[in-house]
């Protein structure tokens, strides 16, 4: 017998572009059908990018652990005993050999990390050169080193630097439960102060710390809501780091994830989207469906900042399987 062809399309409300995003609208999406979701996602992922390419960004921790802020997710926070140790800055000499190991295996930016609240002028002096020689190894440079004073992010721009990464990380009534050191203001002062620089923002949050799907929906909505959005919103499923607070978060089925993916996605068509911290737990699978559901990017290298990432030699092949390729 032939099946009778069915039209099953879920009625949302469109959303014009230029419009913001409620947490509501969020939220609805985020429930839709999963099939509709990522089928919606995909559609639109494929109106505004290559579907099948892929932007590769590696990390590096240029200073490691000892951070004063108290972040419940984050093994370099000095108010959490963690395995990790604490390391002083590395030196210019290292940080470029480490961007060139970065750009032979093909990644395209190199993001350099530093565990500070936020950089002294001292410490800035030193990344600024960081940036330029990276820069000029003709990789695009990223650098997340937390809450930026008036003039840092200028000095940045300055050097070279293409984007900065600053995460919300959560949905703004949900922070205080997870950072209480600072607060979602401060972060939201730091991204103005990076686009009034004319630098490209990145900034994404964290799922997985035992959030509802509503508390998802304010993160996506807050991010979506940014004047322009970002051009980069990194999606990090949590970590858990034994010594951290959060080190025994309830475990947060993997179709919620790509439903994060997908929802983005949607919100931001124009924005890449990473599939970031977390993939190292995540089966080839999962991070297929996320693919199809929109990202367009990941973090590629042995190590995130201090935790693991798939090696090179698995993302390389993973990509191969996909018929993937590096933007
Ligand atoms: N100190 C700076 C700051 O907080 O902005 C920059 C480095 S910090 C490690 C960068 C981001 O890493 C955080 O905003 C958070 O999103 C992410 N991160 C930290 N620990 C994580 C974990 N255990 N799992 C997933 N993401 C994590
Ligand atoms: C982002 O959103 N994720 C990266 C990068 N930006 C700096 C960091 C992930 C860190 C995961 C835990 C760790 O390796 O320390
Ligand atoms: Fe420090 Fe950044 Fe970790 Fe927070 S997330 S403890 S600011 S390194």
């Amino acid at each position: 017998m032939q099946a009778t062809p069915i039209a099953f399309r879920p009625q949302t409300t469109p959303h014009p572009e230029s419009a913001s995003w409620s947490v509501d609208e969020i939220e609805t999406l985020l429930g839709l059908p999963f099939m509709e979701l990522v089928f919606r996602a995909a559609e639109i992922h494929r109106q505004f990018f290559d579907p099948c390419k892929v932007q590769l960004s590696t990390l590096i921790s240029i200073k490691t652990g000892g951070c004063s802020e108290d972040c419940g997710y984050c093994p370099q926070s000095a108010h959490h005993d963690t395995p990790v140790p604490n390391q002083p800055m590395l030196t210019v000499d290292e940080v470029v050999a480490a961007a060139r190991v970065a750009k032979a295996n093909g990644a395209g930016r190199f993001c350099m990390g530093a565990a500070w609240r936020g950089p002294k002028d001292a410490d800035l002096q030193q990344t600024l050169r960081m940036v330029s020689e990276v820069k000029a190894l003709g990789l695009e440079t990223c650098a997340t080193f937390g809450m930026l004073r008036d003039g840092q992010a200028e000095q940045l721009k300055g050097a070279g630097l293409d984007y900065y990464n600053h995460n919300l990380d959560t949905a703004p009534d949900k922070y205080a439960d997870i950072v209480q050191t600072r607060d979602y203001e401060d972060r939201l002062d730091t991204l103005g102060k990076v686009r009034a620089a004319g630098l490209s923002v990145c900034c994404g949050g964290i799922v997985g710390m035992n959030e509802t799907r509503r508390d998802r929906a304010g993160l996506i909505a807050q991010l979506a809501n940014l004047d322009p959005q970002p051009e980069s919103v990194p999606i990090n499923q949590l970590v858990k780091v034994v010594g951290t607070p959060l080190a025994d978060a309830g475990v947060m089925d993997w179709t919620e994830f790509v439903r994060t993916i997908a929802v983005a996605r949607i919100a931001m068509p124009r924005s890449y989207v990473r599939l970031s911290a977390g993939r190292r737990e995540m089966d080839e699978a999962t991070q297929a469906l996320c693919f199809l559901a929109g990202a367009n990017s990941i973090f590629y290298g042995d190590k995130l900042l201090t935790t693991g990432n798939p090696d090179v030699v698995a993302d390389q092949a993973l990509l191969q399987k996909l018929d993937l390729s590096a933007l």
